[in-house]
């Protein structure tokens, strides 16, 4: 079958064919970023994992190199699974990650770079002391994946291994002195009942002012630490930001924030498997994760593809201590193209305006809406304070007219809006304060069959003190990822538009709100392709 590739995505990153799920291993060494991932070499599901290896210099251009590490020993001959990347003292990498042997245990090994002056980094060898760490007597065998990048403090490396007990998650902790031998600590850095198998653990130190990020090893007195882990019974991810009691090696979540379901979430949309890295270049920490696919099976295989990873984003702490606030990669606006720009446009009930003269299946747009008063926002139901968001925009659809709101953008829409995916805030009043929700609605995304379309939604903790919202969304043929008020709240979806392709893709601003809304200042781009995992050139 030849298929008419209009869900490839323009900017974000891929493979020119073949399934991939979780970024492993990312880092910054000797001026290239290094992202290796999940990959199947053989076809468009789930399967003969390896890790294959991208190289950039600035995070949006990739080329690719050769599958770095790959089943070649007993210890890791039925997968390479995921894990992480630590720069040792004297500028040495070493890869951690998970093998599956020939008792389909999960054990932990370690790779190192065969030539450290190889710019690139093309081979990685896996030294015969391996494994590292085996699943004693205690651990269950089939679920302890996934080490953490390492953090060193008194004398001592430590690394996370992602589990389970029973229903309880599990990040057990192991100490080394020489990265060699490692030993598990008596109690695991954290645990909590109930919430299933942790996959994909990270532990990273924030700090309490300002947006630079710091290296994994840093433990002094005024930072916090943010703990995520990603749960596979849901396939959502949860954090919590918290303390790192070094006394006792264990990490307590503030009151503020809670594990599992009711938890925080980096992206209330498709997002998975995710790990942040130290830029020491630019004094950052970044996120990367992985957003599967929403369309069926089949769609993969004669797609050929399957799985991007979302825009690489800095992430750091909120200055009201309670959670993380996220951004794209600066770099990210070198592929701003032509641009428009929209200023002080009113948006009555019922109105939706088209922004004109940019492709809108492909483009950056960032706006800000205010509007005059809070007196119009619907009343907020106690109920909802139990429920997930995405109930809420469920029942509170963009074309559920509203108060104050239901405004935004409706992204990927046909001429006739056939098919748009919305993206949009609603506010409402509560008891004693305003609370905001943030909704990205695939239901309307698609007129295709098969198609997994969720109402994904999140909270928005912000004040309104300003009476104005801003929104940016990064629009890429079958990726709509949005990030509200800032980067409070983020939410990536997938969809599969039919007539809302390239050129036929249009974009509007809509407001179905009472309360007359304000585009105060609107700019969006047509975005460039970059360098997209091109062959290497040496
Ligand atoms: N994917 C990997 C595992 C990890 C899971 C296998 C998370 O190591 O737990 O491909 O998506």
């Amino acid at each position: 079958v030849k298929v008419n590739q209009v869900h490839r995505t323009g900017f974000h990153f891929q493979p020119p064919k073949h399934w991939i799920n979780d970024p492993n291993g990312p880092m910054y060494y000797n001026g290239i970023y290094h992202l290796f991932y999940q990959y199947n070499p053989k076809g468009a599901v789930w399967g003969n994992i390896v890790w294959a290896h991208s190289v950039s210099k600035d995070l949006i251009n990739w080329e690719a190199l050769d599958r770095a590490i790959y089943p070649s020993k007993w210890f890791d001959i039925n997968g390479c699974w995921s894990g992480s990347a630590t720069i040792l003292p004297g500028n040495k990498p070493v890869i951690l990650y998970t093998g599956i042997d020939p008792k389909q245990r999960q054990i932990q090994n370690y790779a190192v770079p065969k030539n450290l002056s190889d710019p690139y980094l093309r081979e990685w060898v896996k030294p015969d002391d391996n494994p590292l760490v085996d699943p004693d007597k205690s651990v269950n065998a089939s679920a302890f994946r996934d080490p953490t990048t390492a953090w060193w403090v008194d004398g001592h490396w430590r690394t996370l291994i992602g589990s389970r007990r029973k229903h309880r998650g599990i990040a057990y902790l192991y100490r080394s002195k020489d990265f060699k031998r490692w030993v598990k600590a008596k109690h695991p850095l954290h645990s909590a009942a109930k919430t299933g198998m942790w996959e994909c653990p990270d532990f990273f130190p924030v700090s309490l002012s300002g947006q630079n990020g710091l290296d994994t090893s840093v433990v002094e007195e005024n930072i916090k630490h943010v703990f995520k882990v990603s749960l596979d019974r849901t396939r959502y991810e949860y954090y919590t930001v918290g303390t790192y009691d070094l006394k006792k090696d264990r990490y307590i979540p503030d009151n503020t924030s809670v594990d599992g379901w009711a938890g925080l979430r980096f992206d209330y949309g498709n997002f998975y498997a995710s790990k942040t890295f130290f830029d020491p270049s630019k004094n950052r920490r970044i996120l990367w994760g992985w957003a599967n696919e929403s369309d069926s099976v089949k769609d993969d295989k004669e797609k050929g593809w399957a799985g991007i990873q979302a825009i690489p984003r800095k992430i750091w702490l909120d200055a009201n201590g309670k959670q993380v606030l996220q951004w794209p990669v600066e770099e990210l606006e070198t592929l701003r193209g032509p641009k428009v720009q929209l200023g002080n446009q009113k948006l009555q009930k019922g109105e939706h305006i088209e922004v004109k003269g940019i492709t809108a299946a492909q483009a950056d747009v960032d706006v800000t809406f205010s509007f005059p008063s809070l007196d119009k926002a619907e009343r907020f139901d106690p109920k909802w304070a139990n429920i997930d968001a995405l109930d809420v925009c469920a029942q509170k659809g963009s074309k559920v007219q509203g108060g104050l709101g239901p405004f935004g953008l409706l992204t990927l829409a046909s001429e006739k809006l056939e098919e748009f995916t919305p993206v949009f805030f609603r506010i409402f009043k509560a008891q004693t304060k305003h609370v905001v929700l943030l909704c990205s609605d695939a239901r309307s995304s698609s007129l295709g069959s098969g198609l997994y379309k969720p109402p994904f939604a999140g909270w928005v903790d912000v004040h309104l003190t300003k009476k104005k919202l801003s929104l940016r969304s990064l629009i890429d043929n079958s990726v709509v990822e949005s990030f509200g008020a800032e980067g409070k709240t983020v939410i990536l979806s997938r969809v599969y538009p039919t007539l809302a392709v390239f050129g036929k893709a249009h974009l509007f601003v809509f407001n179905n709100g009472s309360e007359t809304i304000k585009v105060e200042n609107l700019n969006a781009w047509s975005m460039k392709k970059p360098l997209m995992n091109a062959p290497i050139r040496i």
